[in-house]
């Protein structure tokens, strides 16, 4: 099928949509998805480590400067995460025997989930812990830079896979559930910006950002990173509404459920994202602006904007 088949199709698609609702759905990178990196032009570039299997891992979509986590996903262990971890894959470019840390770039900032995607300081003096070992680094209001440090060296064909620990810390100063002592981290969506450092500094990555969601629906996270992937990270355009860097079928879909057609509000707050335009409805202008970024199965140009 051209480009001009599947949009005619997805044109359809969106016509014959008007009853469906929004289904909640996870946003992406699925599965081990961690941070990747390879040495490029003298810096750290970003990218996904995707590691289906020990012997098969892989560097996708150069350029990702965005990462999306979740706690009280573990019911034993509800605010600990080991996700995303770090990797580099055979013939990166990393010096082997160098060591690879990271330095945390801001405070800990929160958005509660309501209205739209809006940063600010934590609301109930909650603090991101980053573990390896014995040693840990705190994010909080006002903490600010933070030098981390080094969790693993390079091989001697250029790999690395490691995993530190994450805790959302209550304002209690501990991950224990508020079950156990009263107290625990307010629900909502955790933002962090960081950056990977290789061989004491000297050679660092774009600054990236990492998202906890913390109890909320998959879809508020959905716009959490809709919004931080269009406005900060600047990785991908606000039409990719599934969070995978293109714009595609699949982002079709997502706006067709929640089409409204023109003047007839949406009210699922999950379908705030398909507003392209802004405007309140999910109709044609929105569909418009979707078409106008369509990449298929290509990297969608990040700059494309409504
Ligand atoms: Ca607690
Ligand atoms: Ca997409
Ligand atoms: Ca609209």
């Amino acid at each position: 099928m051209n480009r001009n088949a599947i949009v005619a199709a997805a044109v359809r698609t969106v016509l014959g949509a008007l009853v469906l609702q929004a289904e909640s759905r996870a946003c992406g990178p699925q599965g081990h998805r961690d941070i990747g990196i390879q040495a490029h032009n003298g810096h750290l570039q970003t990218g996904v480590y995707h590691l289906d299997h020990p012997e098969n891992a892989l560097l996708l979509d150069t350029g990702t400067r965005l990462w999306s986590s979740a706690f009280q996903v573990n019911a034993l262990d509800p605010f600990f995460t080991d996700k995303p971890g770090f990797g580099a894959v055979a013939g990166s470019g990393l010096p082997p025997g160098t060591q690879v840390g990271f330095n945390i770039l801001s405070d800990l900032l929160y958005w509660d989930g309501t209205g739209p995607a809006h940063f600010g300081p934590v609301v109930n003096q909650e603090r991101l812990r980053i573990k390896f070992g014995f040693q840990n680094r705190y994010a909080g209001t006002g903490t600010g830079f933070v030098a981390g440090f080094n969790f693993a060296t390079v091989t001697s064909d250029g790999e690395i896979h490691q995993h530190v620990s994450f805790f959302l810390l209550g304002a209690d100063g501990n991950a224990v559930p508020a079950s156990q002592d009263g107290l625990q981290a307010t629900s909502g969506i955790y933002l962090i910006q960081i950056e990977v450092t290789l061989a004491a500094d000297t050679i660092k990555s774009d600054p990236i950002w990492l998202v906890f969601n913390n109890g909320l629906d998959d879809c508020l996270d959905c716009l959490a990173l809709n919004d931080l992937g269009a406005r900060m990270a600047m990785d991908r355009p606000p039409a990719d509404l599934d969070f995978d860097r293109r714009v595609a079928r699949s982002d079709v879909d997502s706006l067709a459920a929640c089409f409204t057609g023109p003047d007839l509000p949406w009210t699922n707050p999950c379908c705030r994202i398909a507003d392209l335009d802004s405007d309140g409805d999910v109709d044609q202008s929105d569909f418009g602006l979707l078409q106008r970024c369509f990449s298929g199965e290509s990297l969608a140009a990040p700059e494309c904007r409504p």
